[in-house]
């Protein structure tokens, strides 16, 4: 039988993390024959919230879970994690000033940092979620300098789901027939995602997605705007922001990471820029990527068009800024 896999995550209190632990619990992140611990973080004022999940965690009585630390203690819930999915933050509230926020994250992040350093696992895997999530991760590289950059990421696969998820519809074809979009970027409403490299399964073979929708003005426009705006929409109708769905892909993220993406497909990771796509380098940002042995490279290669190039160098600029943001909260 295989060892247990020490998974932590922070915020376990909040919305995405009641969807996310059982889904952890389940096998959906590591794989069905996986067992794993769960370590779960919460702030004090959630202490009993977090105690009423590890409740229904034990009620759930799933096979592979052999064991939850429900705690309050940043020391306590990273010692000896293989795995940490960082969901807990400051949110943003009516009225507040971008910078307020930023500061409140910054110093959540560079505290759990080092926590992570110290305690967690060697080779400790980490997938921030909490928003801003890029800048969050770019924080959490900084201050866990023995932690190396392959191993911080941000979400943006649910981004990435969302577009498949756009052109499955406006084809009417299953979301698994449709691979390799790109969210470019930002997790924030100036990522590009991109349909340029996309393909559907056709029993003809793979054809390019701008052939099957054959509608540049719907692929440009509106497809990209309901992408980028449907955190919005969500919460529109929901009342309260995305969980089952950022839950299943913070799931994807990690099961690809670890357990490799198949031959042919790529996916969108929010990872430390090397320069590739003349990003600048020294940013998280969201690049196309293969995960192979536990190790994720950003394909190489893609043809950038005009329009593209914008969009790439848009977002790059707003993650520079808030870089900057960042920075400026540290002094
Ligand atoms: P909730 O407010 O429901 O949960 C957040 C939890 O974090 C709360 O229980 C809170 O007590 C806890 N927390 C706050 N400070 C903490 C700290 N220092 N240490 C540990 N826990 C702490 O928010 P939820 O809807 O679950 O969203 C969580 C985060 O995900 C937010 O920042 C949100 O913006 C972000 N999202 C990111 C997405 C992505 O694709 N990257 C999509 C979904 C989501 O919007």
């Amino acid at each position: 039988a295989k060892e247990p896999v020490r998974v932590l995550v922070t915020g376990a209190a909040g919305q995405i993390g009641y969807a996310l632990v059982p889904m952890i619990a389940r096998g959906v992140m590591l794989g069905r024959d996986q067992p794993v611990i769960l370590h779960m973080l919460d702030i004090p004022p959630a202490a009993e919230a977090l105690h009423g999940v590890k409740m229904e965690l034990v009620d759930a009585a799933f096979p592979l879970l052999k064991g939850v630390v429900a705690t309050t203690d940043v020391v306590e819930a990273c010692t000896g994690v293989n795995i940490a999915v960082m969901v807990g933050g400051f949110p943003r509230k009516e009225g507040m000033e971008r910078k307020d926020v930023m500061s409140k994250n910054v110093a959540i992040y560079k505290s759990q940092a080092s926590a992570l350093e110290k305690y967690a696992a060697a080779n400790c895997k980490v997938l921030v979620v909490a928003n801003p999530a890029n800048t969050n991760a770019l924080i959490l590289k900084e201050f866990a300098p023995s932690i190396s950059e392959k191993n911080i990421t941000c979400l943006t696969r649910l981004d990435h789901n969302r577009a498949l998820g756009q052109v499955s519809e406006r084809l009417s074809v299953p979301v698994s027939d449709v691979k390799n979009v790109i969210i470019w970027g930002n997790h924030s409403s100036t990522q590009y995602p991109d349909v340029n490299h996309a393909t559907v399964k056709t029993p003809a073979g793979e054809k390019p997605v701008r052939v099957l929708v054959a509608n540049d003005e719907w692929l440009n426009g509106e497809f990209i705007t309901t992408v980028q705006q449907r955190g919005a929409a969500i919460i529109k109708a929901r009342k309260l922001s995305s969980a089952l769905s950022a839950a299943s892909s913070a799931c994807d993220h990690i099961r690809d990471w670890v357990l490799g993406t198949p031959e042919g497909t790529w996916v969108s990771m929010g990872v430390y820029s090397d320069g590739s796509y003349n990003v600048p380098a020294g940013l998280i940002y969201s690049f196309p990527v293969t995960c192979c042995n536990g190790e994720w490279t950003i394909v190489q290669g893609l043809p950038i068009d005009e329009l593209s190039r914008k969009k790439l160098d848009l977002t790059a600029e707003e993650l520079s800024e808030e870089k900057a943001l960042a920075y400026s909260c540290l002094s």
